[in-house]
């Protein structure tokens, strides 16, 4: 199965509207190509009883990666979590809805209490046995970084799976250095010259990850559940520091509709304010080209995190603004057709 799913990336032929939750998708490809969560055997390794909220990006994303990882390992995996919404809602105490060997660390040091762990089984002689360190958005961009460059730059053995919901959602929506310029948070209101995050602020954690030259680097997203999982896997098949960072919408922190996180999340690669790449040792290797362009403001609208942006005329230069960003997101990796590159 493993091997199967690495020789049919990157070029399945599955049309556009397949793309989605694969679950019908699944039953038109082969058997091989079919997605872990669509065999019986999968591990649930994140199961039912969990308190998320109603179409959550990040619950969704935690449990195909986590299984994929889980089918590539053999189900020899153990699992750091920094604190956040993935720890608080799957580990009410004295109740927890994994069923995986799973570790709370603090907020900040999860990549390197994961260092630890890969250290630990090492020296006990487990090799087989692998570690994957997850957190949020601010456990990872922001309190966590040091700990996890230094996980990049020592080439630890681990997997960090970073959820993207762009903010700090656990304790109330506040702005992280992965929130887009203009959204509405709790820390950045919608008042003033320039209501919403400061453009010009924050960083882009996946370009810092290639530029530590480890073995692999990946971005996903639940819009494409499939290859979030081909992803992982082939992220398991490696040994060395490694890094994904998952896109995932967040229906209370964007201010969305819960059945709406697949269509956002698809909307927001579509309009190229997120992209989708793969890297190798510091070299870009693949990325996915945009299939069906759409502007930003199809994206913004449906968020009341953008809602200011849509009130008056005197906006719209900052529409203009964003759209520039993904013009040049699109333009970095040449995602359009026709643009060579990977
Ligand atoms: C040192 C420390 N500071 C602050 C907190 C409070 N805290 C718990 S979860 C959280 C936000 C987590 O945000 P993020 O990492 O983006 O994950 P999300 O909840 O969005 O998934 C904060 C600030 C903490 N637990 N420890
Ligand atoms: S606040 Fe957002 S990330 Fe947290 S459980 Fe709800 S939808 Fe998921």
């Amino acid at each position: 199965m493993h091997d199967s799913i690495l020789a049919a990336e990157p070029t399945q032929k599955l049309r556009f509207y397949q793309k989605g939750t694969f679950t019908v998708g699944n039953r038109l490809v082969s058997e091989p190509e079919r997605s872990v969560q669509a065999s019986i055997d999968r591990s649930n390794a994140l199961t039912c009883g969990h308190r998320a909220c109603q179409g959550c990006g990040e619950a969704l994303g935690a449990r195909f990666a986590i299984d994929a990882a889980m089918r590539a390992t053999g189900g020899k995996l153990i699992a750091v979590n920094a604190t956040g919404c993935l720890e608080v809602f799957t580990t009410p105490y004295p109740e927890t809805s994994w069923q995986v060997a799973w570790l709370h660390s603090l907020f900040g040091n999860a990549a390197a209490v994961a260092t630890g762990v890969a250290a630990a089984m090492r020296v006990k002689g487990h090799r087989q046995v692998r570690t994957i360190a997850q957190g949020g958005d601010g456990g990872t961009t922001d309190i966590g970084f040091g700990c996890l460059s230094g996980m990049f730059e020592r080439n630890d053995d681990v997997l960090y799976i970073c959820y993207d919901n762009e903010a700090y959602m656990n304790t109330g929506v506040q702005r992280s250095s992965a929130t887009p310029p203009a959204a509405r948070t709790a820390t950045t209101p919608a008042i003033g010259a320039e209501p919403g995050n400061v453009f010009g602020t924050g960083k882009s954690v996946p370009k810092i990850a290639v530029a530590h030259g480890i073995p692999y680097v990946a971005t996903a997203s639940v819009a494409d559940l499939h290859d979030l999982e081909r992803k992982v896997i082939k992220a398991m098949g490696v040994h060395g520091a490694r890094y994904i960072h998952i896109h995932v919408p967040c229906p209370l922190g964007w201010g969305t509709a819960s059945h709406d996180t697949i269509r956002l999340a698809r909307l927001a690669i579509e309009c190229g304010l997120f992209t989708l790449f793969e890297a190798e040792h510091g070299v870009i290797t693949g990325r996915r080209k945009i299939r069906q362009r759409v502007p930003v403001d199809e994206y913004l609208r449906p968020q009341k995190r953008f809602a200011h942006l849509f009130k008056d005329a005197a906006s719209e230069q900052r529409v203009a603004s964003l759209q520039a960003l993904a013009d040049r997101n699109i333009a970095e990796l040449g995602l359009l057709d026709g643009e060579g590159g990977p």
